[in-house]
């Protein structure tokens, strides 16, 4: 049995080198659900969407989010009516938010919706949610922006989408964690799990919040020779997103030495990309072994290469 530990599109790649080289149904995903909002009264879970878009081969690779082939009749008229259209729901991509919205206002957990979209795509990968309990990533801004002065703490998508991220962040906090429970399965599987792999996904806002669910790090400290994380960073930068200049500003420098450092408690072994060999006596130094490979997943082979080097990894 395989765990991943899994942000959004990083993450959803890696899940599809994963499916081409090990049983999909030994596969399981823990996805963060600290990117998590409501918008228009609807519950939004953007990993776990990217997640089981990809995996049923449904997903827009242009965004990055979202659904291929998408149409805009909703958003188009909800501008026209000046309601909120920064966060941009598509007409397929909103069945999805109706239908997880409706079975949570039925009483129905997180974690049980994901399962029952899941089974509806076909997906034979086993998604959990980290926690069924609100965990919701916010962000003090370093800077003045159109939401407030610097120092204001701002909803996580509010930073991401509707501020671009071209704002420089000064603090991070994963609201309701502390009272969070890890979900139904989430600990068994990552006691049972021959190899635990650690998507490259932002360390900070995607994995971080995994991570702050009380019982998961202990779990993950307990399981470290287990444990293979990818590095997001490749020489120096994200491949998308943020994470490098996060990394900045919140004090880890931005590169593999970086990630190592913030994974060395909990992770034995992490792959670096050809570009940062260089790094790897370094990365070593902080504490994980340290495995070179190519680790940018631009077509479906080089994440399934990527899969099996990861697989191969274990200590
Ligand atoms: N990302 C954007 O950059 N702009 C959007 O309008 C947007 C809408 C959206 C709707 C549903 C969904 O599941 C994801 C969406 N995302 C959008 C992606 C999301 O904000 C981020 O990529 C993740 O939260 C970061 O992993």
């Amino acid at each position: 049995m395989l765990v991943a530990l899994c942000g959004g599109v990083g993450a959803a790649r890696m899940l599809s080198g994963l499916v081409r080289v090990v049983p999909p149904d030994t596969i399981t995903a823990i996805v963060n659900v600290g990117d998590d909002m409501e918008m228009h009264g609807l519950h939004i879970s953007p990993d776990i969407d990217t997640v089981t878009y990809t995996l049923a081969g449904m997903d827009n690779q242009e965004t990055g989010w979202g659904v291929a082939g998408e149409t805009w009749t909703v958003m188009g008229e909800l501008a026209r009516l000046g309601g909120e259209d920064w966060f941009r729901l598509g007409d397929r991509d909103l069945a999805t938010h109706l239908y997880r919205t409706g079975s949570l206002r039925s009483g129905a957990t997180l974690s049980a919706v994901t399962d029952e979209l899941r089974r509806r795509r076909g997906i034979a990968v086993n998604l959990l949610p980290a926690t069924d309990d609100p965990v919701r990533t916010r962000v003090t801004l370093a800077e003045a922006t159109g939401l407030g002065p610097a120092g204001t703490e701002v909803a996580f998508q509010d930073y991401f989408v509707r501020l671009r991220h071209e704002v420089a962040v000064a603090g991070l906090r994963f609201d309701g964690a502390e009272k969070a429970r890890p979900a139904p399965g989430v600990l068994e599987a990552l006691a049972a799990a021959d190899t635990i792999v650690v998507c490259p996904s932002n360390p900070l806002v995607s994995i971080g919040p995994l991570l702050a669910v009380p019982g998961v790090r202990d779990a993950l400290v307990g399981r470290r020779p287990d444990v293979v994380a990818v590095s997001p960073i490749v020489a120096g930068a994200a491949l998308k997103g943020p994470a490098d200049r996060l990394m900045a500003e919140l004090g880890t420098e931005p590169s593999v030495v970086g990630v190592a450092r913030l994974y060395a408690p909990w992770v034995g072994t992490l792959v670096i990309d050809e570009a940062d060999a260089g790094h790897a006596m370094s990365v070593e130094a902080e504490g994980p072994r340290c495995i070179v490979a190519p680790t940018v997943m631009g077509t479906p082979d080089a994440a399934a290469a990527l899969a099996g080097t990861v697989i191969d990894a274990r200590g």
